[in-house]
């Protein structure tokens, strides 16, 4: 893309330059070449797109269930139709291999609608009958809410959020992140062309503190689902705590990878690689340590590396690409630190770290070769912080008891994966780690009906399947006394 779109906002059913009339330069994170410029929104855009959900809710929650659902599936099919369009706007804005966008990203975001659709389609009324009456449950809409997502699953993360929600009844306004604007933009220019009744869904770009923060904040908005760091998320819920908003929060994460002692090494090898290294390790839930049994550690360590140094790093637009670049230089440099932390903190670099030899085009971007540290304590700032990046620690243990306490002493419990022959055992192992996932002899194998969220400092609540249903409703409960 070499010339550079201007975005605007899209509020009440229109496309509207920012108040302030100021706009956020948008860079391709694999060349540094600016791609796009997107509305600083202020209060003042965040005030009309809020009143905008607040016009449109009564009429969207009166629809039926069904109507609404018939809405996803409009969207699910367009979107379908412009699959390619997403995947390359989503490579391009995040740097992310082509082959990741379409398999990941775009597949998902069509399966999110698609899914929610035909969940809520099919939702049934609850009825809980007594002696002498008959309760009936309801799940009203809870009004108008704020949807945050961040920069390393853009669509895939926003469509999560708005299926149910409009789904369940509810109008929304959307805040992407400023880093990669350009699906979000792609989702309303889909919105417009099926024609969703206007308000329902609004967009309003721009940074956290200007348009985000005002959102949280303001009295109309009665839930926010975010995704992010965990320190904003932080803010956010302080934010959102005065009054009383429903809360979602799916923040950050430090899994571990447990590789028990009968691992099958050429079965998992390449699974195992791909949850530490998927979208350039920017991912919640990749797996960033790596604890493996002592009496393999060895072997376990020189295949690990020589599978990761055959990882391609490089063009995103290539399918033959798997890593591409990091999202932008201040992050390029908060991974580097937390290198040549694990260096002063005792590590041994086993690999990656460098600067890719790569094209003239590519010079600009924010690129690091895939690092795998050793020797690093289990409490060590680098095994123990969330890195965010393709960067791994590895470390051994003795038993399964020690796997699980090592693997339960960081702030986060998010995910986990587990890697043996014996089933029962890596059940056994998954029942006692102190997270919202885990996997057991497979990664990121996601089933759209179960509950996705972590706890500790990686979030509050959980969103899938019936768990959005609940989040994006207010259940109320009517009680009727039988005839005498
Ligand atoms: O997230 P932020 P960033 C982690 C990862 C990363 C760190 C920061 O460690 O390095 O978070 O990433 C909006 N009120 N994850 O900077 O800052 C912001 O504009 C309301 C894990 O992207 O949390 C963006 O739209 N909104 C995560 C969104 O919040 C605010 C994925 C996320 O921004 C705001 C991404 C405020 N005060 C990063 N400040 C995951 N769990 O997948 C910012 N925002």
């Amino acid at each position: 893309m070499n010339h550079v779109e201007t975005l605007e906002n899209h509020i009440n059913g229109k496309w509207l330059a920012p108040a302030s009339g100021k706009y956020l330069e948008d860079h391709a994170p694999a060349t540094g070449q600016q791609i796009a410029l997107i509305p600083r929104s202020t209060e003042e855009d965040v005030i009309q797109a809020v009143a905008a959900a607040k016009k449109a809710g009564p009429g969207w929650a009166a629809l039926p269930k069904e109507k609404r659902a018939d809405w996803l599936d409009r969207i699910a099919d367009t979107l379908e139709e412009c699959r390619d369009e997403i995947a390359q706007l989503e490579s391009i804005d995040t740097g992310k291999p082509i082959s990741i966008a379409k398999s990941v990203d775009a597949n998902r975001s069509v399966a999110n609608f698609r899914f929610y659709a035909d969940l809520i389609r099919n939702l049934e009324d609850q009825e809980f009958r007594m002696q002498d009456a008959t309760n009936r449950v309801l799940r009203r809409a809870v009004g108008v809410g704020v949807l945050i997502t961040p920069w390393n699953l853009p669509l895939y993360l926003l469509s999560w959020k708005v299926a149910p929600a409009i789904g369940m009844g509810n109008t929304v306004v959307c805040k992407p992140s400023e880093l990669t604007p350009l699906t979000a933009d792609l989702l309303m220019r889909v919105i417009e062309k099926v024609g969703l009744p206007a308000g329902v869904v609004n967009l309003v770009h721009g940074t956290g503190s200007q348009a985000g923060a005002p959102l949280v904040e303001h009295e109309d908005v009665r839930f926010v689902s975010f995704t992010g760091g965990t320190a904003t998320g932080a803010m956010v819920a302080r934010a959102a705590a005065g009054s009383f908003k429903k809360l979602s929060l799916e923040l950050g994460g430090k899994n571990s990878t447990i590789i028990l002692d009968d691992c099958d090494l050429d079965r998992h090898m390449d699974a195992i690689v791909r949850a530490s290294y998927l979208n350039q390790g920017q991912v919640c839930l990749c797996g960033s340590r790596i604890l493996v049994h002592s009496s393999i550690k060895e072997t376990f360590t020189r295949r690990f590396v020589d599978t990761v140094e055959h990882l391609r790093i490089g063009d995103p637009s290539d399918d033959s690409t798997d890593l591409g670049s990091l999202i932008s230089k201040e992050h390029l440099n908060k991974v580097q630190s937390y290198v040549s932390l694990a260096i002063e903190e005792g590590g041994e670099l086993l690999t990656g770290g460098d600067k890719p030899c790569l094209p003239q085009t590519f010079e600009g971007g924010n690129w690091i070769t895939p690092v795998v540290i050793d020797g690093l304590a289990t409490n060590s700032r680098c095994s123990t912080e969330e890195i965010f990046g393709p960067m791994v620690t590895l470390h051994s243990f003795d038993s399964d008891e020690e796997a699980i306490r090592i693997a339960n002493e960081t702030r986060y419990g998010l995910a986990g994966s587990v890697w043996t022959t014996d089933l029962e055992r890596g059940e056994h192992i998954a029942h006692r780690l102190d997270t919202g996932m885990v996997w057991v002899n497979t990664w990121l194998h996601r089933d759209l009906r179960v509950p996705f969220g972590g706890v500790k400092d990686s979030g509050l609540g959980r969103e899938g399947g019936q768990w959005s249903l609940g989040f994006y409703s207010e259940a109320t409960n009517i009680c009727i006394m039988n005839e005498k």
